[in-house]
């Protein structure tokens, strides 16, 4: 055995002798070891070699055309009381959600390596990190775990001197959407995952890991796991305010958390905490401080260019690993608004033919360290993370939320973070662009009844008289004609400017029923093809809108029963009288 951990090394017995693997591989997590993984992946098929001249250490997979993103109807939180889930969850009692589990991992590993998979989430070391053992039989995954955590030898150190971790238990199975399940037990700090290789189902330290059961143990210890980017912005005399952003999946968060100054802003620097997650901690000031528990992006790529995100575009062009893109002639990545070239060859690996949609696929992603980001911050690193200014939620809503507003007190800020709604994106199975509520942007990964993470959230009014401001913005409202009206990407720091300002108290704003929103004059239009009549269409609240909006949110809240707390329907009420 290769740990002195025998609560480890039990383990990776028990499930050995249940999935009956050919052979156990201990990761430890050196380049060498992603080598020869990527080489026997290219020689198995899971990973095309795509041009090393143009795309250096670049290769491409191409999944199951049935496993392309998260699967959230298959997704279950097994808590022992189906309450403490909530109605945000889909629930199955654990001992019954077990032995499905057991049923489907017997002897599933027959012919194939099982891997074990000692991660770490959070800077290796940092008081806020957290530890994990992920078991697979996907070599895909263990090499996106390479780029996405801290794993291997130095992390298996920690949790052997700790002696505890999150157990995460992995098979790609079948690829059967009927036989797929990602099986979350908040309560034994377990995770049981089947049928799927696609990021947020197999990746297990990410949503189930770092959100899913984080979320559970934040609420327990006093802190908070979100989904959110984490951002630095600077202003030119060297100031840096830092940002923690959610918006719901597809919706982003990446793009703006390696966002690029516009050329009308010299002087202005952006750097990059985070990109989808963040874990936040009161420090001993009362101030909010975050990590980012991933060390990698595993990021959208359709839409990604060097007008929209430099940054990104700059940073998947070595050492990335591409799932479900397209390719050129010459072997080169593809995919929709790459903005150069042209594709042969579809996400499926078929001959390129508009009639069969779009060459990517819309949820085709990239998984790169983290490091290699220009704007890669160099505080991203330091165990006791940055502290946060504001928080801001969004979401993708063509009409009613304004371009950005900021909430009244604490207690507003977590109504307006409980009431976000977004349309859907191809980031999940299901249908896309209907318009759902995804409160604070973690509907899919909060790892317990929503109405006690409200109440969790509302309790820092209490702990604290320093916490961050909160906002929201929408970079995607629409013109009757369907067109953005918002020019969003590097633009949106004109935008985070207005927070900031705000948050230093340097500006004035219009108070309404909603919230504080901009004097139109102190959003900076200066170098932009937007007229004041667009920015105020995009500052204008509707008030029949938003009566509606209030009343589905109300009976929205009220579907959580009992525990919603009387403080989040206080609120509610508040804003409803506000607007009669
Ligand atoms: P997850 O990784 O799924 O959590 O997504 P994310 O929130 O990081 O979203 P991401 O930044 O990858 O953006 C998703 C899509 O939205 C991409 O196709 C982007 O091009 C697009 N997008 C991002 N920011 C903006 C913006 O400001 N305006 C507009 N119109 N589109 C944007
Ligand atoms: C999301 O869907 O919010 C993602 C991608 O960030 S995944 O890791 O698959 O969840
Ligand atoms: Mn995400």
């Amino acid at each position: 055995m290769t740990t002195r951990l025998e609560l480890l090394s039990d383990w990776v017995a028990e499930v050995a002798e249940r999935t009956q693997p050919e052979q156990i591989h201990w990761c430890t997590g050196s380049k060498d070891e992603y080598d020869s993984l990527v080489q026997e992946m290219l020689g198995s098929g899971d990973l095309r070699e795509l041009n090393q001249n143009n795309y250096p250490d670049c290769y491409l997979h191409l999944s199951d055309p049935h496993d392309v993103a998260r699967v959230e109807h298959l997704t279950y939180v097994c808590s022992e009381n189906e309450l403490d889930a909530g109605p945000n969850n889909n629930w199955m009692a654990p001992a019954e959600a077990k032995k499905k589990m057991e049923g489907l991992f017997a002897g599933c590993m027959r012919g194939r390596t099982l891997y074990v998979i000692p991660y770490c989430m959070g800077p290796l070391g940092s008081a806020y990190a957290r530890y994990g053992v992920e078991i697979t039989d996907s070599p895909y995954v263990v090499v996106n775990m390479y780029l996405m955590t801290r794993m291997g030898q130095g992390a298996l150190e920690e949790i052997e001197k700790k002696g505890r971790f999150i157990k995460g238990l992995h098979s790609i199975g079948e690829l059967d959407p009927e036989r797929r399940f990602i099986m979350h037990f908040p309560e034994e700090l377990t995770i049981m995952s089947y049928g799927s290789g696609y990021g947020g189902n197999a990746l297990l330290g990410k949503k189930c890991h770092a959100l899913r059961i984080a979320s559970y143990q934040a609420r327990t210890e006093g802190w908070l796991a979100e989904h959110m980017l984490i951002v630095g912005v600077e202003n030119p005399e060297g100031e840096t305010h830092y940002l923690a952003c959610a918006f719901p999946s597809a919706c982003g968060k990446t793009n703006l958390a390696m966002l690029i100054p516009p050329e009308s802003h010299k002087g202005w620097k952006v750097w990059t905490l985070g990109d989808d997650i963040a874990w936040m901690h009161l420090d001993e000031n009362g101030h909010f401080r975050a990590i980012n528990p991933e060390a990698g992006l595993f990021g959208v790529v359709p839409g990604t260019n060097r007008q929209t995100n430099r940054n990104a575009y700059e940073t998947i062009q070595t050492d990335t690993i591409f799932t479900n893109v397209a390719v050129t002639a010459d072997n080169d990545p593809w995919w929709e608004d790459k903005d150069t070239g042209e594709p042969v060859s579809d996400w499926q690996g078929r001959a390129y033919d508009p009639a069969n949609g779009p060459a990517a696929h819309p949820n085709s992603r990239f998984t790169v360290a983290a490091t290699h980001n220009p704007s890669y911050s160099t505080l991203a690193e330091a165990p006791e993370g940055v502290p946060i200014s504001a928080l801001v939620f969004g979401g993708r809503r063509a009409e009613l939320a304004p371009l950005v507003y900021q909430a009244k007190d604490w207690a507003h800020g977590v109504l307006v973070g409980a009431s976000v709604a977004s349309e859907t994106t191809a980031a999940a199975t299901g249908e896309v662009g209907i318009v759902r509520r995804d409160p604070m942007a973690m509907k899919p990964f909060c790892g317990y009844n929503f109405a006690d993470y409200w109440a969790h959230w509302l309790s820092f009014g209490a702990r604290s008289d320093k916490l961050p401001k909160i906002f929201h913005v929408n970079w995607f409202r629409r013109d009757a004609d369907g067109k953005f009206l918002w020019p969003g990407f590097g633009e949106n720091l004109r935008v985070l400017r207005w927070i900031i300002e705000r948050c230093e108290g340097r500006v004035d704003a219009e108070e309404l029923p909603i919230g504080f929103l901009p004097v139109p004059a102190d959003i900076d239009l200066t170098g932009l093809d937007v007229s004041d009549e667009t920015l105020a269409q995009l500052l204008s609240v509707n008030r029949e809108q938003w009566q509606v909006e209030l009343e589905q949110i109300g009976e929205y809240l009220d579907s959580y029963g009992d525990r919603l707390p009387t403080e989040l329907r206080a609120e509610h009420a508040k804003v409803v009288q506000a607007l009669a």
